[in-house]
């Protein structure tokens, strides 16, 4: 005869099983955007409610009689993206119910659903250092042969006045792997920065160096008079260390990445030059926006920026604007496929994964085409007249 309560647990536990699978098999369904420079999809990609459940739940009934939940996920965001295998892989930020972020490795077969996690989440390797809180990883394959994790770090400041349990340090953790399954810890970036968040590498050597997008900044959450998109080089990762960062996209009045800005995933090569996707951070009555926008530079000389549109790439929408810390957009991994489409990875207000897909044309025609912000109001009507003018005879 079965144990009852055992028999219950086991019901219990089936039951969350099978709506797991199902959360896992929906199928995403694409969504045209107006602007028709990409196409957004219906469900986020990812979500808390995706984690194993064999993260979460003992699934013993002898010591998980009732089937409750033992340890909670808050959310899933900001994740890097890699093509690896023939697979699309993300290296997820999961926060969880403790506020602590670590990093869970997923997978799709086709960049828009039925992402599955793998195995377990990353045990990252440690510095002399412990870092306290990880986040926000970029991966990018470089020419080198490694796979790069460059994340953020952060540690409570030492300097911290006593009873201020707030203030912390951030600075750029590494990890390389060969196979995204072993990781090699590096030293964490030495730089001229009090603080550093958004960091990623370059994916080519540049005059023999390694050159790593930063963004250098006074405060934990206010950049002061540093900020802005930076570019530093590096000759040994095993030494990373940063003697000049050179800032090639300021913050800027007026602006959607006035108040502070940071580069995204690692830029795209394309023939026009290197694509960029970057957030962008303005103050408002009801807190800070984030906004993703882009910008284009040389394909020689990596600080000039040739290009950058007018405003904003994209923005959260309906849904998206509410959540952990609503009216964010953060990207920080997209991937390209060999035909030229463009699987851009985004995470609405702190809280879940999403995708939207485009092509390089696409990104390089807007880029190239949008007119820039001349930073007036006079100037955004010029650039309109300026349209309507071209526009004769058409409408
Ligand atoms: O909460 C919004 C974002 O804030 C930080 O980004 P930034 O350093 O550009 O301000 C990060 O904590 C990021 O993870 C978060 O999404």
């Amino acid at each position: 005869m079965p144990d009852q309560n055992n028999q219950n647990i086991t019901e219990s536990i089936q039951d969350l099983y099978d709506e797991h699978n199902e959360l896992q098999k929906r199928k995403n369904l694409e969504i045209s955007h107006p602007s028709g420079i990409f196409k957004k999809y219906k469900y986020p990609i990812l979500t808390a409610e995706h984690i194993p459940l064999h993260w979460r739940y003992d699934l013993d009934p002898k010591t998980n009689p009732k089937g409750l939940e033992r340890i909670g996920v808050n959310a899933i965001f900001n994740a890097g993206a890699i093509k690896w295998k023939n697979k699309y892989v993300l290296a997820l930020r999961v926060e969880g119910k403790d506020r602590k972020s670590f990093f869970a490795l997923a997978e799709s077969d086709n960049g828009i659903d039925n992402f599955k996690f793998w195995d377990k989440p990353i045990l990252l390797p440690q510095t002399e250092d412990p870092d306290v809180n990880v986040y926000d990883m970029r991966l990018t394959l470089h020419e080198d042969g490694y796979v790069y994790g460059i994340f953020c770090t952060e540690r409570k400041d030492p300097n911290a006045p006593a009873g201020d349990t707030s203030s912390a340090i951030a600075n750029a953790g590494i990890i390389r792997s060969k196979d995204l399954m072993i990781w090699e810890r590096l030293p964490d970036l030495i730089s001229g920065s009090n603080q550093q968040r958004n960091v990623t590498i370059h994916p080519e050597f540049v005059q023999g160096k390694y050159a790593l997008y930063t963004r250098p900044q006074d405060g934990f959450i206010e950049t002061g008079a540093g900020g802005g998109i930076g570019i530093g080089y590096i000759e040994d990762m095993t030494v990373p260390r940063v003697d000049e960062e050179f800032i090639i996209n300021p913050k800027a009045y007026h602006t959607i990445y006035e108040l502070k800005n940071g580069q995204g995933p690692s830029p795209l090569k394309t023939n026009h030059g290197w694509l960029h996707l970057a957030h962008g951070v303005r103050n408002t009555a009801a807190g800070l926006r984030y906004v993703l926008y882009m910008f284009m530079t040389d394909l020689e000389n990596l600080t000039e920026v040739t290009y950058q549109p007018g405003g904003y790439f994209m923005a959260p929408d309906s849904q998206e604007i509410i959540g952990d810390v609503g009216n964010v957009l953060f990207s920080n991994g997209w991937i390209e496929d060999e035909n030229g489409d463009v699987f851009i990875y985004y995470a609405s207000s702190d809280t879940r994964m999403h995708v939207a897909k485009t092509t390089i044309d696409i990104l390089v025609d807007y880029c190239m085409n949008t007119p820039k912000d001349k930073l007036t109001s006079n100037g955004s009507v010029e650039n309109i007249l300026e349209l309507i003018d071209n526009n004769k005879g058409f409408h």
